[in-house]
């Protein structure tokens, strides 16, 4: 049996049950994604893209400071609309850098440096096709000083726990001086945050329910999506945005040989998306023995893009 289908199968055998939203992102759910990240009411990707470009100057002058030469080491690209903005200044200012996406999708990566080479035809691009630790591994024993980029908010996909051991980690898989740029998603008005995660379209519960239809299509699942209900809240006591979702009725889903059984109202805990504040940033900074260097933000201070030293 593959991860994917343990991993399913162990979730909804749990109590309560559960789905981990890294297997959201088949090429129907990048799809998807791409149509969150341009509604109206998903603010994170045009914020952060904003900030981006309004100050790619000082972010260069934190990244190369001496003039040192670096690699420019990014954790899920993505199709790199966001990173672009950086990789086109800094090629202006002729910096001394090489780019090196990382991701364990071939396919993501080959479409990013086709993208590349047509847009950046001057850049130098290194794609790296691993898991993040392992490939750092590598990189630790060159002498130009690292820069990772970990954009997005993607970190608010983890628990506290899984963050920081994540944070120690990468901490770990770096060297003295070595930089981490992460955007960090802000606490706010709890209704634009909800909103972001329940668009009035019904893009985010496409994406939601696009996991069941890949247990049906992948491992001969049964789900019957109409007879769930995407249920996103968002608690400002510990600022985690959860997606649930709950089956409306009492019902058997058969996959593979597994019969789930679900009561009436029983929910499945699909995703979290944790809202930070500085405090919390420069906890985690301090735990993992990072040093917060700078840090930019929009004017509504909704989004953080932070610059720690190892
Ligand atoms: C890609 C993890 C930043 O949590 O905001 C968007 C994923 N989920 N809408 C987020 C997501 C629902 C997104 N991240």
């Amino acid at each position: 049996m593959n991860q994917f289908a343990s991993d399913v199968l162990e979730g909804l055998s749990a109590q309560p049950k559960r789905l981990s939203s890294k297997y959201f992102y088949d090429q129907k759910g990048d799809e998807l994604f791409q149509q969150i990240m341009a509604l109206d009411e998903y603010y994170l990707t045009r914020t952060e893209y904003s900030i981006l470009d309004q100050f790619k100057a000082q972010v260069l002058d934190q990244f190369k400071s001496d003039n040192k030469p670096f690699n420019l080491i990014e954790f899920g690209a993505g199709d790199g609309y966001k990173t672009k903005v950086l990789l086109r200044h800094f090629l202006e200012q002729k910096a001394n850098f090489c780019y090196m996406p990382i991701d364990i999708s071939s396919n993501v990566l080959e479409q990013l440096e086709t993208s590349l080479k047509v847009e950046l035809p001057a850049l130098n691009v290194t794609p790296i096709c691993n898991h993040y630790f392992e490939a750092l591994e590598e990189l630790k024993e060159g002498k130009e000083r690292n820069v990772i980029l970990f954009l997005g908010s993607n970190i608010g996909n983890f628990t506290a726990e899984q963050a920081d051991s994540f944070l120690k980690g990468l901490n770990a898989a770096l060297k003295e001086d070595d930089i981490l740029f992460i955007g960090f998603d802000l606490k706010k008005d709890p209704e634009v945050i909800l909103n972001a995660y329940n668009d009035k379209q019904g893009v985010t519960a496409a994406f939601n329910f696009n996991l069941l239809d890949r247990i049906n299509s992948e491992l001969g699942g049964n789900f019957n999506t109409s007879q769930f209900r995407h249920y996103p809240i968002y608690n400002p006591m510990t600022g985690t945005t959860t997606s649930y979702l709950i089956s409306e009725k009492e019902q058997t889903v058969e996959i593979m040989d597994a019969a789930i059984h679900f009561r009436a109202w029983e929910p499945i805990h699909m995703e979290i998306s944790q809202k930070y504040d500085q405090v919390m940033i420069n906890e985690m900074a301090k735990k993992a023995d990072f040093e917060i260097i700078d840090g930019f933000t929009d004017d509504k201070k909704y989004f953080l893009s932070s610059v720690w030293r190892k």
